[in-house]
């Protein structure tokens, strides 16, 4: 990579994280994410850390003040000085009583940003370091309750996986991995005559969501809303209930980098219960999420107790997971070489979000297709995990100059490169800088 090309991507993602900055936390984007987002706050951290490590804790302490007292951390907090009509839905729909938050999750990528953090801080001087410490310390108890959350009320299938009750709570909205678990959703076409999508006039139609999506993610949080967004009851009371493999392989990553910071932070026996949870996150993965005919991993519809039958870019990142079984990992990085997804030895691209040879495969539509920057980070991070450091240098590599060419937009054409949806864009910078400057991966998150 030259150094000119390095020098102007640095600067450029430099300078989007300091556009989309507040003053008090990031927003994804200035027009069409004009909030705090949860799973973006930490890829944002991530990257912060080399930047301006002040801001990353800064971020992170913000999303976590918003935390509710069962342990949940919301996927939205919502900033008081942008009005109501700038987002939907906002927060006087979501109306969580004393608080500026929408009511559900996104996966917890956060205790692996505060480690990355944290291993990051002391390079900025003994300030940084100290600062480090003490925002560890104050991460550490909170970062738990999130997973308790998760693995506790969540644990809809009994298994110990976290379930999620939104599409919006996987973080990839619209994947088709959704399609039939959505089918079985009641959609009021009424609703959006009710409420107006706002992201409409800051985004293209052809590249969000469907209204009919939307309808049935407005009455999915109107459901949960009227039970005080309570998960007593469990499976009963949803209507949209399912596992994913990619959030719950971030769940068990998340035990590890717990198992990191309580070691540092002298809780050697806390550490060894969060290896220990990792390993049976991993070890009901493997059981729950993977398919022996397609040798691969599924999302589970929790109402039908059927693993979904297609391809989805989440089904390759249990290889995040250091403990995975040896066939497991040889059949995902099969699957990750395929023309499904065709790592950049075949296209020169990252991975689309979607498998490239299915009849639902989309260009242009969100999570349905296009190729976005977290998800491929995750990705080179298990083919590091299991020491596949040739493709893993080839995806760093494709990921670099595809946002060098094309700027740091939110997702990019899976053919073309070309940028696509919001055009400044925190996360794609935020990992653009962890991408020029760190080529490792922590000796934690190895195989043995
Ligand atoms: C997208 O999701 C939001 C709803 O949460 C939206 O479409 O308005 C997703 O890409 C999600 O993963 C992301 O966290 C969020 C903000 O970047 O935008």
């Amino acid at each position: 990579m030259h150094e000119e090309m390095s020098a102007d991507l640095w600067n450029s993602a430099v300078r989007v994280l300091e556009t989309n900055w507040t003053g008090h936390h990031m927003v994804p984007s200035r027009r069409l994410y004009p909030h705090q987002w949860s799973w973006d706050a930490a890829f944002i951290a991530i990257g912060l850390a080399y930047a301006n490590p002040g801001r990353a804790w800064r971020d992170l302490r913000s999303l976590f003040e918003a935390q509710w007292a069962d342990g949940r951390v919301p996927h939205i907090v919502f900033d008081p000085a942008t009005a109501e009509e700038d987002y939907f839905p906002g927060p006087a729909f979501w109306d969580v009583p004393g608080r500026g938050s929408t009511g559900i999750v996104q996966p917890p990528m956060h205790a692996v940003a505060a480690w990355e953090v944290y291993r990051h801080a002391a390079a900025h001087g003994a300030d940084s370091a100290l600062q480090a410490r003490i925002e560890l310390e104050w991460l550490y108890p909170r970062l738990v309750a999130q997973q308790d959350y998760l693995t506790g009320s969540r644990n809809l299938g009994g298994a110990g996986l976290a379930c999620i009750v939104h599409p919006w709570e996987s973080g990839l909205d619209n994947s088709p991995g959704w399609d039939a678990a959505l089918a079985g959703v009641p959609a009021d076409p009424d609703l959006l005559s009710t409420y107006r999508r706002r992201d409409l006039a800051n985004a293209d139609a052809a590249h969000r969501p469907t209204d009919l999506d939307y309808s049935r993610y407005v009455g999915l949080v109107l459901n949960y809303r009227a039970e005080g967004y309570s998960d007593e009851g469990l499976l009963s009371r949803h209507t949209f209930a399912v596992e994913c493999p990619a959030f719950n392989a971030i769940l068990g990553t998340a035990e590890l980098a717990l198992a990191q910071i309580a070691g540092e932070l002298g809780r050697a026996a806390e550490a060894t219960t969060h290896r220990e949870r990792a390993h049976r996150i991993t070890a009901a993965i493997a059981e729950r999420l993977w398919d022996p005919r397609t040798r691969t991993f599924h999302c589970r519809d929790l109402r039908t107790d059927r693993l979904s039958p297609l391809h989805c870019v989440s089904g390759l990142l249990p290889l995040m997971l250091p403990d995975l079984a040896a066939d497991q990992v040889e059949a995902v990085l099969g699957q990750a070489r395929s023309a499904r997804f065709g790592l950049p030895e075949q296209t020169g691209l990252p991975a689309p979000s979607y498998d490239r040879t299915a009849p639902e495969f989309d260009t242009l539509r969100y999570w349905r297709g296009p190729v976005w920057i977290n998800v491929n980070w995750l990705l080179r991070r298990g083919l590091l995990v299991h020491g596949f450091r040739d493709e893993a240098e080839d995806l760093r590599t494709a990921m670099v100059r595809l946002v060098h060419r094309n700027g740091h937009f939110e997702y990019f054409h899976p053919a073309t490169g070309e940028g696509l949806g919001a055009p400044t864009f925190s996360w794609t910078a935020a990992l653009s800088l962890d991408l020029l400057a760190d080529r490792s991966v922590p000796a934690y998150a190895r195989a043995a």
